[in-house]
């Protein structure tokens, strides 16, 4: 058996790395530091970084509005997300995208989009370019379950399975598309059914423990790199409200502590204990954590905001007159 504690430490830091950004995200909003909108990934790590574990840094993510963690996960550090949050010049998209246009191209994740369902298509036209190319690159695509009532979905997923594309579509059914459940806006609670009618191979998890991720869609990427396009069906939950401004009013305290107890974050960390990990040392990795976290707010806050000056390079491809 493979020893899997360096691996699921890796694991375990990125989720926290991802979750305590988020809480700061959470504060640094309420302090007035960020505006606009604010959609957090909390609950949903374990997703984020079983799905990335799957695939190699040349292949591509492209998510909806509640990209952070995936940013995060993808390779984007905490600093370049944290300012890009405060909209200043030193956020991955020089704090001209703010929370829901997280972009880093260098790493290969496209976004970061606010129009549910919209970028399906899109993450369909990135694997045709692969495909087309002769790249060996593989596609993930993230939505909730609020997107597989959108006709692009459906447009997304056809042309994928006719033109055989190097993708995976990943929902990430936390149960809720705003304050509406799932029961109220699906006529059927198996998500991953919808890949039956596209003759498209398709699996279905209900999330706990992040290495069960990794697994799931390591087989889904092999058969995408092979031309073989899944829809993986990832059953998980938020446990802040859909933005900063929803109160949640609309579930009930103990379903959320029902949900709490079974957070894959604090499972791998138990899971580590089990495996012989020290307490002292869970607790270095946790403090190494804090600092990246504290420096990517010091940095995001006494970075500089964006001057006019950027305003012709980021709106018309070059060459520019001087
Ligand atoms: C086409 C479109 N319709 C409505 C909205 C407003 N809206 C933003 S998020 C959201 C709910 C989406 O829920 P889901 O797809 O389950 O994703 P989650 O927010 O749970 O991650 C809606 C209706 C939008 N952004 N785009």
């Amino acid at each position: 058996m493979p020893d899997t504690r360096p691996r699921l430490e890796e694991m375990f830091r990125r989720m926290l790395l991802i979750r305590r950004v988020e809480e700061e995200a959470a504060r640094a909003y309420s302090l007035g530091k960020i505006g606009g909108f604010l959609h957090l990934y909390i609950g949903q790590e374990a997703v984020a970084v079983g799905a990335v574990a799957a695939i190699e840094p040349t292949d591509y993510v492209v998510t909806t509005y509640r990209d952070h963690g995936l940013a995060i996960a993808k390779g984007m550090s905490a600093r370049a997300c944290m300012a890009e949050l405060f909209g200043k010049e030193t956020g991955c998209s020089k704090g001209l995208g703010g929370s829901m246009h997280l972009f880093d191209a260098p790493n290969r994740f496209m976004g970061g989009h606010g129009i549910v369902g919209a970028h399906i298509p899109l993450a369909a036209g990135i694997a045709f370019a692969a495909k087309y190319r002769n790249e060996r690159n593989v596609t993930l695509c993230f939505f909730g379950e609020g997107a597989v009532s959108i006709g692009a979905f459906h447009e997304g997923l056809s042309l994928a399975a006719l033109w055989k594309l190097p993708i995976v579509f990943v929902c990430e059914n936390n149960e809720y598309a705003m304050g509406t459940p799932l029961e109220r806006s699906l006529s059927i609670e198996d998500v991953s059914a919808k890949a039956l009618a596209y003759g498209m191979p398709r699996d279905r998890l209900f999330v706990t423990d992040v290495l069960d991720v990794e697994r799931t869609m390591a087989a889904a990427v092999a058969r995408a790199r092979d031309g073989q396009p899944s829809l993986v069906e990832m059953r998980t939950y938020r446990f802040r409200g859909h933005s900063m401004s929803d109160p949640g009013k609309y579930r009930t305290a103990a379903e959320l502590d029902k949900h709490k107890a079974a957070d894959p974050l604090t499972r791998a960390r138990r899971e580590l204990l089990s495996l012989g990990r020290k307490e002292e040392d869970l607790k270095a990795i946790e403090a190494a954590v804090e600092e990246e976290v504290q420096d990517a707010v010091r940095f995001a806050d006494t970075s500089p905001e964006p001057g006019p000056e950027i305003l012709e390079p980021t709106t018309y491809a070059g060459p520019f007159a001087s």
